[in-house]
This record gives structure tokens, C-alpha cells and sequence, in this order.
């Protein structure tokens, strides 16, 4: 039954249907269903939404109103997903890099981390390396996260772990990245502390950090 209402959710989001998709994520909701589990079916969708693009079967307006179900649907359930909260963790910055206005994902890293016991403090998006920086200067977090799902922005990375280091600061922050167009050897190449796949392996890196 579950399995049925999360393809049902991935599917009114690829037929494009607003209304469907917010009334099947009202029913996960208020229901049994897991939430990280529609969350990641309207992931899944999303996957399919930018293949779609790519290939040339979907244009920018289909792409957008895609992007848009999906921010309905998520901003319903992502402050829902459930974790281990312990307390207080400690703060985390987080933004989308400069040129890069993607937010969704960031969007439930920041849910899901706030959720977890951490202070979270969002940048926004396309955000430039100076507010990077200036915002670990002004609060002193644990990590700084950065999100970046375009490789024409992935540069960016790269200029923010620089600004840290004339500033000073590198050493004091932890420095953890994640989004569609990175990977871990690209965390590597950029002086990132961790590369992070999902919300919930961020958090989870995050939280080691905290205890150590
Ligand atoms: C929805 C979408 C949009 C929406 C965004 C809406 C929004 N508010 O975010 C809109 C329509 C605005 C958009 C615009 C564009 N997009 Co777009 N978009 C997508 C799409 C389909 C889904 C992205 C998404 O939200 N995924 C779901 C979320 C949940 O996944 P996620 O972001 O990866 O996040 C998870 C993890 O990565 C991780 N995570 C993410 N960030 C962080 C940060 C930290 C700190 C941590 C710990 C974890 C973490 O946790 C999240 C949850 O588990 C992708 C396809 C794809 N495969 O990603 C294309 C995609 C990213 N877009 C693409 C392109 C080309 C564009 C445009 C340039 C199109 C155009 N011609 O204008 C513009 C760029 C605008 C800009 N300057 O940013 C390309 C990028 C190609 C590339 N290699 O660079 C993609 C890959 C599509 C494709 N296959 O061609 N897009």
C-alpha cells in the first residue's frame, strides 16, 4: 500500500500534476507512510525530470513546474522526517553557491539537520564566496555546507575553502559539500573536509564532527 502511494507520488510529479501530488503528500503526511521515503520518491522523480531535460524531451518550462511540485510537496514533508534529535549539536552554515539558485536539496539537509538538534544558518542561494566566509567569521559554526548542482559553478568550492584560508579561518570549520554535480574525489580535490550524497549522511558526517 505504501510502495503504491510513493510510485503514485513519483508519477503525479512526472505527469506534471500539481494538485495530485500535494493531495498524495497530504496523505503521507497525515498517514503511515515514511516521510523519508516520499521524500526520496520525489527525488527519484526528480532524477527523471532532469534526464528528461537533458535528452531534450522536456524543456526549461517543464523543468521549472517540476521544480515547483516538488517544492509544494517538500516544504509539506521535509520538516516531518524523523531523526535521532540529541540536544544542541552546535551551529551549521549553509548556502547554495554563487550562480547556482538550486535549493531544494539544501532545503532538506537544513530540515533534516535542524531536526537532528543542530542550529542551522541559511544563506539562501547563490551566495557568494565573501558571504561564505563572512558568515563563519560571524558565527563561529562547526561546519559550513555548501550546495552546488551546476559544473559550471563548481569553481565556487573551491574560491570559499581560499577566502577561509586568508581569512584565517580554515582551521576553525569543518567544510562539507553536497549536491548533483560533486563527488567525493571532487571534495578531495578542493580541500573539502566530506562530500555528502544525502541529507541524512551529511547530518550524520556532521554529527561524528560534533563528538570528536
Ligand atoms: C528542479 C531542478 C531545477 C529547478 C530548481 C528548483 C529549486 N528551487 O531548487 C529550476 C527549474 C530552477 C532549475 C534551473 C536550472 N537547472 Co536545474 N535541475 C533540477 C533537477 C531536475 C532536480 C534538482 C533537485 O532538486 N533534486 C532533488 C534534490 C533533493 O536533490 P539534491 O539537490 O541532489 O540534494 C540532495 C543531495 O545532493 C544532498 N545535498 C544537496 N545539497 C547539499 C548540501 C549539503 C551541505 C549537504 C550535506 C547535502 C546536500 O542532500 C539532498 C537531499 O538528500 C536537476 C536534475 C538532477 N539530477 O539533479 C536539474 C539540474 C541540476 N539542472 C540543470 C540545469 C542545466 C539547469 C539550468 C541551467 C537550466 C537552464 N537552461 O536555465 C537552470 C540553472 C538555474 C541556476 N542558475 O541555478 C542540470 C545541471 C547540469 C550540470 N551538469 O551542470 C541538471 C542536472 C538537469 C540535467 N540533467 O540537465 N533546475
Amino acid at each position: 500500500m505504501s510502495g503504491e502511494i510513493l510510485e503514485q507520488l513519483k508519477a503525479r510529479l512526472l505527469d506534471l500534476d500539481m494538485d495530485g501530488a500535494v493531495e498524495l503528500a497530504e496523505l503521507v503526511a497525515g498517514g503511515d507512510v515514511r516521510i523519508a521515503d516520499a521524500v526520496n520518491a520525489i527525488s527519484e522523480g526528480l532524477e527523471v525530470v532532469g534526464q528528461r531535460f537533458q535528452r531534450g524531451e522536456w524543456f526549461l518550462t517543464e523543468l521549472v513546474y517540476a521544480g515547483e511540485i516538488a517544492r509544494e510537496t517538500m516544504d509539506l514533508l521535509s520538516p516531518l522526517m524523523e531523526t535521532a534529535s540529541s540536544g544542541p549539536l552546535g551551529t551549521v552554515v549553509v548556502g547554495t553557491v554563487a550562480g547556482d539558485l538550486h535549493d531544494l536539496g539544501k532545503d532538506i539537509f537544513i530540515n533534516y539537520a535542524r531536526s537532528a538538534g543542530f542550529k542551522l544558518i541559511d544563506l539562501g542561494v547563490d551566495v557568494p564566496a565573501e558571504g561564505f566566509v563572512s558568515a563563519v567569521k560571524e558565527h563561529h559554526p562547526l561546519a559550513l555546507g555548501m550546495s552546488c548542482l551546476l559544473t559550471t559553478t563548481d569553481s565556487e568550492i573551491g574560491k570559499v575553502i581560499e577566502g577561509l584560508k586568508r581569512q584565517n579561518v580554515r582551521d576553525k570549520v569543518k567544510v562539507i559539500i553536497g549536491g548533483a554535480a560533486l563527488t567525493e574525489q571532487f571534495a578531495e580535490n578542493a580541500g573539502a573536509d566530506a562530500f555528502a550524497p544525502d541529507a541524512v549522511t551529511g547530518t550524520d558526517i556532521i554529527r561524528g564532527w560534533g563528538a570528536s
